[in-house]
């Protein structure tokens, strides 16, 4: 780790009087040098409560967007401008609303992994942890649920509603590649396997428990097992190292994400410095978004 350039951002951090949220899909050092390692609403949620002004949100930007949402107030940075997401990318405003049109008695679960204005169009937000309860909770037996296809498919398998799923998948998730899953399980016939919803239904079969992030934080927590494979983004390896030393985690699928390495701790420190790029949404997107996420906290709690 270069510790010049740790030191400046600290300082810089202090100066500002900033908070830095890392997802955990970041890499290794962006975790080791943040406040706050989580998932994109666990960090929202963190942004909201702390009583620091400013929050470096080093993710991608939906997630930063999601942080803005809910804390209008305090400047969210995303220090790599380009750190985009595919998923969220794969569905815009005219094409949901045709599909609403399609269906007038559905309403539409939306993914927290979505940009901020589809946000504004859907009845509720979930996470990949809450979908299934955020469905059920939804006053309709109708779902549109999007965009990403596969957890939809693993949330409609367990509810008697009727889907209309958005065919929308995250880029790397999606190709996880189920022989090297198959490999690490010769390998550690011991571990149990974890996968991530956003994978491909045929990882699900050969998996012990899917789940999203932390939820895999909390079934490492309360399993007997020593030794995990890990079917999701490869951060999340060094993630749960850090959690738990004494257990051994190897990432399954070969699952990496290029925008969550966008960010460096370079565009930290220069993001610091210069106070941007600033995540900024017009008020009324922010308001109607805001009604979708917290539709969703109300459900879940
Ligand atoms: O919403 C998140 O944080 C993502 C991308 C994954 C998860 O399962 O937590």
């Amino acid at each position: 780790m270069n510790s010049k350039l740790v030191s400046e951002i600290l300082s810089q951090k202090n100066e500002k009087d900033a908070v830095i949220l890392a997802h955990s899909y970041q890499p290794p050092e962006i975790q080791d040098i943040a406040d706050h390692v989580g998932d994109s609403l666990q960090l929202s949620r963190i942004a909201a409560s702390t009583v620091s002004g400013v929050i470096v949100f080093c993710g991608v930007r939906f997630m930063a967007e999601t942080a803005h949402i809910l804390s209008p107030d305090k400047t969210v940075i995303l220090p790599e401008p380009d750190a985009g997401c595919p998923l969220a990318d794969c569905i815009e405003v005219p094409a949901l609303r045709s599909m609403q049109k399609l269906y007038p008695d559905a309403l539409t679960v939306l993914y927290v992994n979505s940009p901020a204005d589809v946000k504004a169009e859907s009845y509720a937000c979930c996470t990949s942890a809450n979908a299934l309860e955020v469905v059920e909770s939804t006053p309709s037996d109708e779902i549109i649920f999007a965009p990403d296809r596969n957890l939809g498919t693993f949330v409609s398998r367990k509810s008697d509603k009727t889907f209309h799923i958005w065919n929308g998948a995250c880029r790397c998730h999606a190709i996880a590649d189920l022989q090297d899953i198959k490999t690490k399980m010769e390998e550690w016939p011991d571990a149990e396997l974890l996968v991530h919803p956003e994978t491909p239904p045929e990882t699900w079969e050969l998996a012990h428990a899917v789940l999203g992030t932390g939820g895999m934080i909390r079934h490492v927590g309360e399993s007997s097992a020593k030794r995990f494979i890990i079917g999701t983004e490869e951060g999340m390896v060094y993630r749960l190292r850090t959690l738990y030393p004494d257990r051994e985690f190897v990432g399954g699928g070969d699952i990496y994400c290029v925008n969550m390495k966008k960010i460096t701790l370079q565009k930290i420190l220069d993001s610091l410095r210069n106070l941007e790029p600033v995540i900024e949404l017009d008020t009324e997107t922010r308001e109607k978004a805001y009604a979708a996420v917290a539709r969703m906290t109300e459900i879940t709690g």
